[in-house]
């Protein structure tokens, strides 16, 4: 087993802080396995600094801002293993670049270009959710199906705080622990829904409470330690595979940058909260625990943020050189036999359009 200090609140923690919280470590992490974790948490970072970037110069549409989201999401994925699948929500929206995804189907994604559409088979990522929570019965039932399938596959759903409160999360949970699904429930517990703040989407104590009711066991964790998200995550990854069933598992951030770009958080977010977050982020963090361990040096460091810029400047102009789609993907696809009444509309955009 590896070693888990103990955390304060409750929550998991392997990182210190290079004064009175003492460095932990993760039990069978090679020093390349310590960097490919940073160069995922860079690779992502880079996206989320670009991609607000872009949207300002007017290149992307409204963009999930996942600033500081990073550990979650790299800590967690990293646990898997290529053949299982992941499940991600708007918040995750760059997560397939962990699996080789180039980051112009992505920025295609939120260009509302169909270059942005990939097959979910290639990268054992199923499509953006944008809708809040349906996608986790869809992992749940990809887990039980791959199961009786008799796959050794894993599948892991990333959804927020305010999705708990959803129906489809409860039918999800409900059916996952019923089914004892391979699958695990990965809480990106950032304490907002948009406005709405966690003390108003339940009176329970902690959202990791709400998986005794489906009968499965939970993990809380800093979202912000990277180590500590891989280390929960890999010990559900091992329930699910062994037959023993899903996992709940509650990341605790604050949500530190806006819901999204169309978002003004000013107007209800605690500003102190956010500028603790901020001085604390997740890459920063894990930086200097690879600093004071000696695994990472400066000039690494940067050799490794410049890659990722310049992966993202090729991604951009990838995405940019894409000819414009065909207005008609609107239309199709949604019905077997459309009603009459599309074919106007769409003479209609076509004459707006002059396309
Ligand atoms: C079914 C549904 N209802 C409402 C919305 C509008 N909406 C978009 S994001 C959001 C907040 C979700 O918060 P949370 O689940 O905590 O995820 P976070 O955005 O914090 O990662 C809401 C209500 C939606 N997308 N889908
Ligand atoms: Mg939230």
């Amino acid at each position: 087993m590896s070693r888990v200090l103990p955390a304060e609140g409750g929550l998991r923690r392997i990182i210190g802080d290079g004064h009175a919280l003492p460095d932990g470590e993760v039990e069978g992490l090679s020093s390349e396995q310590l960097l490919e974790l940073y160069r995922h948490l860079v690779l992502l970072r880079t996206y989320d600094d670009r991609s607000v970037v872009y949207h300002r110069q007017g290149r992307i549409g409204t963009y999930a801002i996942y600033w500081n989201h990073e550990a979650m999401q790299v800590g967690s994925a990293f646990a898997l293993e290529k053949r299982d699948w992941i499940f991600p929500s708007y918040r995750e929206s760059a997560i397939g670049l962990l699996r080789g995804m180039p980051p112009s189907t992505v920025l295609s994604w939120w260009r509302g270009h169909p270059a942005g559409w990939w097959s979910p088979e290639e990268y054992g990522v199923a499509s953006i959710c944008v809708p809040i929570a349906t996608h986790v019965p869809h992992a749940v039932g990809y887990a039980w199906g791959s199961r009786l399938k008799g796959e050794d596959r894993v599948a892991l759903a990333y959804f927020g705080d305010g999705a708990t409160s959803e129906g489809a999360f409860h039918e999800g949970a409900t059916f996952a622990g019923v089914m004892q699904a391979p699958v695990i429930l990965f809480c990106n517990n950032n304490q907002w829904a948009i406005s709405t703040p966690v003390s108003e989407q339940t009176a329970a104590a902690t959202l990791a409470d709400k998986a005794i009711g489906y009968g499965m066991p939970a993990i809380r964790v800093d979202g912000g330690d990277v180590l500590a998200v891989y280390e929960a995550t890999r010990e559900a990854v091992d329930r699910a595979r062994s037959g023993a069933g899903p996992t709940f598992i509650e990341a605790v951030t604050y949500r530190a940058a806006p819901h999204a770009t169309a978002d003004d958080p000013s107007v209800y977010i605690d500003q102190e909260r956010v500028e603790e977050e901020r001085e604390n982020e997740c890459v920063g963090r894990y930086e200097r625990y690879l600093l004071r361990k000696g695994v990472l040096t400066d000039s690494l460091a940067l050799e490794i943020r410049a890659e990722a810029f310049e992966l993202m400047r090729a991604g951009i102009a990838q995405a940019e050189a894409e000819p414009p789609a065909d207005v008609s993907l609107v239309f199709e696809h949604a019905y077997a036999d459309p009603p009459p009444s599309l074919a106007d509309e769409l003479a209609e955009l076509r004459r707006v359009l002059g396309a």
